[in-house]
């Protein structure tokens, strides 16, 4: 037969497809790709769980969620028009302002006749026959288009500690990313808080204001840096909006897409007073400066890192009045920003106030839930609300959780079973046309810059595609196993990977994810965009295409 007799005899055995792609997810990463295929002129359809659009900040509304990243360097960059239009109120914005800002773009770019909300992916399968996928939702329903695109984020199943008894509490309780859309009601109430990553952080010092009495209970302490938030006046607005290009130009340029990026300097080539000096400015300035516009070596470099951690004990020392209290808050086991780093307003002067007291589970573990309270190894605390700011099954743990079968059956969870093997972070071999944004081994970073990226990525292999009648897309076994290789030796050497943390792929809430894994791109976004580019300027030859 020729390639032609091939597609028409495919053609006639095919079932009829719905759509030519469908993009799992209306967050972020979902929205942009719908504009960008829409452009394309292909029919898309996004399905997404929630009643909304916004993934992470539909339902990440628990009090005190915000940024971390300037809020103008995290919005969209494509669109001129949505810049000049949109004023941010704050240097980092809360989550309504953000929820606010991708309503905005939903209504403004007409996005929402082409999603179907309430819509949760159970299974996708791939179909040789037709080449094509077959998406079943959870309820019943299926759907079936050429090409899928996951676009389901790296931070997105909540997980719930595996605490006896945890069903049995009588008062109100709350996982931080599935918090209500109906205010919680925290007056004259007493609060525990479980977990104290970037998100317990958060809530912790925003709820202590307006609690009865709070109780945090801390297995790990977290190093954290001030946030420095601020509203933005209408003259810096103004200039904000003038620097626009400027400023998109460098978070190109820097390591991680963020508006910082290491200093060229090492920790030991500067005196003693000019590092003490430098850490002083950096921990008076805003945002991750502190983190990602350090010294070039304290991510490395254990002696380097002793000195950044030295510095923010002696600043958790100064701000905490109780010694004892404050030596449980200062991280032990993990140097400075070896893991996210929280960014705080007021954080540690929380733990200055009567009604809140901090709890060292590492020392008195939970027992269990009781239908009153919780009870630790060393006493029964009563409360009213108990808050989970216990974090997520990061990066694999939403791809775990949908039924992906690609050519022989195989499920990507099995593939993945020691660990993600993935084609530039947005392709598996064996998964033909199914593309990843967001996904693992990919440059994360400042993510709205990586999602551009990414979309933008993979519309152009798309367009290759049609313009090229391809209709099979598929990463080649070579070119996964170079790429998995490629992304754990730029992992040796970094101290994040020696450290538990949902970067690492640990969840001590999920069965079989106790061992580290490399799950994310570490080096760095410039380096990663320049191989992706290379790949598509080759006319994507190190794919397997047909
Ligand atoms: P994180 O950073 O994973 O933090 C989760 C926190 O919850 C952390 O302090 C954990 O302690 C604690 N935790 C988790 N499970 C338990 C159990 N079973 N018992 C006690 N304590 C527990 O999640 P976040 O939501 O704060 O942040 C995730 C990312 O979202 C963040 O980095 C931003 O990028 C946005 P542990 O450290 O494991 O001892």
């Amino acid at each position: 037969m020729t390639a032609s007799q091939e597609t028409l005899a495919r053609d006639i055995a095919a079932p009829a497809l719905d759509y030519d792609a469908i993009i799992i997810g209306a967050g972020m990463s979902g929205l942009y790709q719908l504009y960008r295929l829409r452009e394309l002129g292909m029919r898309v359809r996004i399905f997404e769980a929630g009643t909304g659009v916004g993934g992470t900040w539909y339902w990440n509304r628990y009090p005190g969620a915000r940024f971390d990243s300037e809020s103008y360097s995290y919005g969209y960059s494509f669109s001129k028009e949505l810049l000049e239009e949109w004023d941010w109120s704050e240097h980092f914005a809360g989550q309504p302002e953000t929820l606010r800002y991708l309503n905005h773009v939903a209504d403004k770019f007409d996005l929402r006749r082409d999603i179907q909300f309430g819509s949760r992916v159970a299974a996708a399968t791939y179909d040789e026959n037709s080449r094509s996928w077959s998406v079943a939702l959870q309820d019943g329903s299926r759907f079936r288009a050429r090409f899928l695109i996951t676009a389901i984020g790296p931070l997105s199943t909540p997980t719930l500690p595996r605490i006896e008894g945890r069903d049995s509490f009588a008062g109100q309780s709350f996982h931080t990313a599935r918090w209500p859309r109906e205010p919680v009601d925290f007056k004259g109430k007493r609060v525990a808080v479980i977990g104290t990553g970037a998100t317990g952080v958060q809530t912790i010092q925003t709820i202590a204001r307006e609690v009865g009495h709070l109780t945090v209970f801390q297995r790990t302490p977290n190093w954290c840096a001030p946030l420095h938030n601020g509203k933005i006046d209408a003259e810096t607005q103004k200039t904000i909006k003038a620097g626009y290009p400027e400023m998109f130009k460098r978070c190109q340029e820097t390591f991680a897409c963020f508006l910082h990026t290491p200093d060229p300097r090492g920790a030991f080539e500067v005196s003693d007073q000019e590092r003490e000096a430098f850490y002083e400015k950096l921990y008076a300035a805003r945002g991750f400066g502190i983190w990602q516009g350090n010294f070039r070596d304290i991510l490395i470099d254990r002696k380097a890192n002793a000195t950044i951690s030295d510095f923010v004990a002696r600043k958790i020392r100064q701000r905490v009045k109780d010694p004892e209290v404050a030596e449980k808050l200062i991280p032990r086991n993990h140097g400075f920003g070896t893991r996210r780093l929280p960014l705080e307003t007021f954080y540690y002067e929380v733990y200055n106030q009567d009604n809140v007291e901090l709890v060292d589970i590492a020392e008195t573990p939970i027992e269990r839930i009781t239908p009153d309270g919780i009870k630790t190894s060393a006493a029964e605390y009563q409360f009213d609300i108990i808050i989970y700011a216990t974090g997520f099954d990061a990066i694999t743990g939403s791809f775990d959780k949908i039924d992906f079968r690609g050519t022989g059956d195989v499920r990507l969870k099995d593939k993945w079973k020691s660990g993600p093997q993935t084609y530039l972070g947005m392709m598996v071999d064996g998964f033909p046309s199914m593309m990843m944004l967001m996904g693992p081994h990919t440059a994360l970073g400042n993510i709205p810059r990586s999602i551009e990226y990414s979309v933008d990525w993979i519309t152009g292999l798309l367009r290759f595609a049609r313009e090229s009648n391809l209709t099979r897309l598929e990463a080649t076994p070579a070119g996964v196993a170079s790429w998995t290789d490629h992304v754990k030796a730029l992992g040796v050497g970094l101290l994040s990977n020696e450290v538990n943390s949902w970067m690492t792929g640990i969840n001590s809430n999920v069965e079989g994810k106790q061992t580290r894994i490399v799950a994310r791109y570490s080096g760095s976004a410039p380096a990663y965009r320049e191989k992706c580019d290379e790949v598509a300027a080759k006319r994507y030859q190190e794919l397997a295409l047909a």
